[in-house]
């Protein structure tokens, strides 16, 4: 096949196919042109050109969230690789394989006043696994075994163990436009990892710390875990554990308590609910109120359950790292601690908090006045109803805390860059997620985020699955929340930078149908054509700042 002549371009993209990268979103450049043939002539890859590398690099995050595969981005020298920074973080912290590719000139040209050159050789060093630099001699036998041996390793780096990004760095001489036939295959490295199980003993050690000790299990953001959420139900059967799931962990049952601060808000004597044994599994946890709790309420003993390269105390009191995924261990403790014969009514009091918390929220619900608040209320009720299959993203600032309280009304898979908590790359990000997952995906969004995030419209890839609905209160509405900034005279300048944005013309700019609603009966009434209409489309859903903070502030005033 003729393809570029550059041969550390052409094992590099069979080696990416070798390991199972189905996806590539491509940046344009020249100087890696080369890498752009060599993965145009290969159909097994697919490739999504996006120009803008935050918004392509976050694209290639919502694909690889999805799909759980790894997903290539690939651009040019300079500035562009900077601009991958922020979703490669977010992916490292979601533990998610993006394969960073960069196109540079050869060393010996670093700093030489040459043109788009950069000191690119572990420019994302703190936000991947391991970072690579392929030098452009290519063309004899220890040249080829070297690119390949260093691209197998890389893959293997960010889809085993504690996944993560990892960055091959290639250092392309010119001319850059020649051609030639490829018909080598490279190879690909097997990696044969070990079993995730626990020992026996190991397991029976833990079960036995276990007996008698009231348990809390609380999930943090994961991808949708059949594994995990069938270890997870079977715990929660037993009458000392209490299941507390954030939203975006993705696992649910009625056993759950899926609204952790809807739960906490209506506690009185914590100690009754403080554990003796605390497991935590999951990325970072959401909730701010749990995490006060348990910090103030140190359990026994803590578990962190999951693969990581660092020792994570969030709640200050971690007594056992357990490395392995949460599915594995659940199932196999569940197999063990489900046998024993413990009594207690541990589970039976974190549910009737749950219930009354439930009671306070409805009745507060009800009784609010139009604000993001009712609006989120009244779109998570409606999500709720579709029988088509949805995917929801949603974006930091207050979206988040919302999902939080309506919990159990989401009952959709759902996604937020919470690894680093982000509002730059939402909208790129929902896109990307949009073009791996047939049904809709659905971006619930802020409007600061929103005017953040525009390349994520901008690309060609805008279809009928992908839809947006804006909560449109005139800025950084969680700025009115926070503690730290709510009473500042700089609260509307500086950081809520209240402003009006044409969320109309950008839509027609960028070719979606566009919604408004400004009150619960325009909501109602123009929410199933914009789900329904083919072609993909915005929802700006208008709200008043003020009324809207103080909302959510008095949900949260003890009563
Ligand atoms: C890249 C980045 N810059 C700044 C922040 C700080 N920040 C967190 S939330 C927020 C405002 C979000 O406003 P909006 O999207 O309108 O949501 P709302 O708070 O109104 O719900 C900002 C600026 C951040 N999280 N990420
Ligand atoms: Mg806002």
């Amino acid at each position: 096949m003729k393809t570029t002549d550059k041969e550390v371009c052409n094992i590099l993209v069979d080696v990416l196919l070798k390991h199972g990268v189905k996806r590539a979103v491509v940046s344009p450049g020249s100087r890696n042109a080369p890498l752009l043939v060599a993965l145009s002539r290969e159909d097994g890859i697919e490739k999504t050109i996006i120009v803008d590398e935050r918004s392509a690099a976050f694209a290639a995050l919502g694909m690889a969230q999805q799909t759980g595969e790894p997903v290539a981005i690939v651009c040019t020298s300079g500035t562009a690789l900077l601009n991958y920074a922020p979703a490669v973080a977010e992916a490292y912290y979601q533990k998610l394989p993006l394969i960073v590719v960069s196109a540079d000139r050869p060393k010996e040209w670093i700093d030489q006043d040459d043109s788009q050159t950069i000191r690119q050789f572990e420019a994302l060093s703190q936000f991947v696994k391991r970072s690579y630099d392929l030098p452009a001699r290519c063309g004899d036998d220890v040249a080829r075994w070297y690119a390949d041996r260093i691209i197998n390793d890389a893959m293997m780096e960010a889809t085993s163990g504690r996944c993560a990004p990892v960055h091959i760095n290639i250092q392309l001489d010119e001319p850059l436009s020649g051609s030639s036939e490829w018909s080598r295959q490279s190879r690909g490295i097997e990696l044969i990892s070990p079993s995730a199980d626990l020992s026996e003993s190991d397991v029976s050690r833990l079960v036995e710390v276990s007996r008698g000790c009231r348990i809390l299990v609380i999930a943090g953001f994961m991808r949708p875990d059949e594994k995990c959420q069938k270890a997870l139900e079977r715990l929660s059967e037993m009458p000392n554990v209490a299941v507390l799931t954030e939203t975006i962990s993705n696992m649910r049952s009625p056993r759950f308590i899926s609204a952790i601060d809807r739960t906490l808000i209506a506690m009185e004597e914590a100690e009754e609910y403080v554990p003796d044994l605390l497991i935590t599994i999951g990325g970072a946890i959401v909730s701010r109120m749990v995490k006060t709790f348990l910090r103030h309420n140190k359990p026994k003993y803590q578990w962190y359950v999951g693969v990581s390269d660092v020792t994570v105390d969030c709640m200050q009191s971690l007594t056992t790292r357990i490395q392995t995924d949460a599915g594995s261990f659940l199932s196999q403790f569940a197999d063990a601690y489900c046998k024993m014969k413990e009594d207690g009514d541990f589970a039976n009091r974190w549910q009737a908090l749950a219930e009354k918390g439930l009671a306070r929220h409805c009745r507060y619900v009800q009784n609010a006045p139009w604000s993001d608040m009712k609006a989120h209320s009244v779109i998570f009720k409606m999500l709720n109803e579709q029988v088509k299959p949805i995917r929801l993203q949603l974006s930091n600032g207050t979206t988040i805390r919302y999902a939080q309280l309506f919990g159990d009304l989401v009952s959709a898979d759902n996604f937020c860059n919470r690894g680093v908590s982000g509002i730059d790359g939402s909208t790129s990000t929902a896109l990307g997620a949009s073009l791996a997952f047939d049904g809709l995906t659905v971006l619930i969004t802020g409007d600061m985020s929103f005017g953040y995030d525009l390349s994520g419209l901008a690309s060609r890839y805008n279809t009928k699955n992908f839809k947006i609905i804006i909560i449109n209160n005139s800025g950084g509405g969680i700025f009115r929340f926070v503690k730290s900034t709510a009473a500042l005279p700089e609260l509307e300048e500086y950081l809520e930078c209240q402003r009006e944005l044409p969320v109309k013309k950008y839509s027609d700019a960028f070719g979606f149908c566009y919604y408004e609603a400004e009150n619960e009966t325009e909501l109602n009434a123009q929410f199933l054509e914009f789900l329904s209409v083919e072609q993909p489309a915005i929802l700006s859903v208008k709200t008043d700042s003020v009324i809207s903070g103080e909302t959510l502030k008095n949900y949260f005033k003890k009563i």
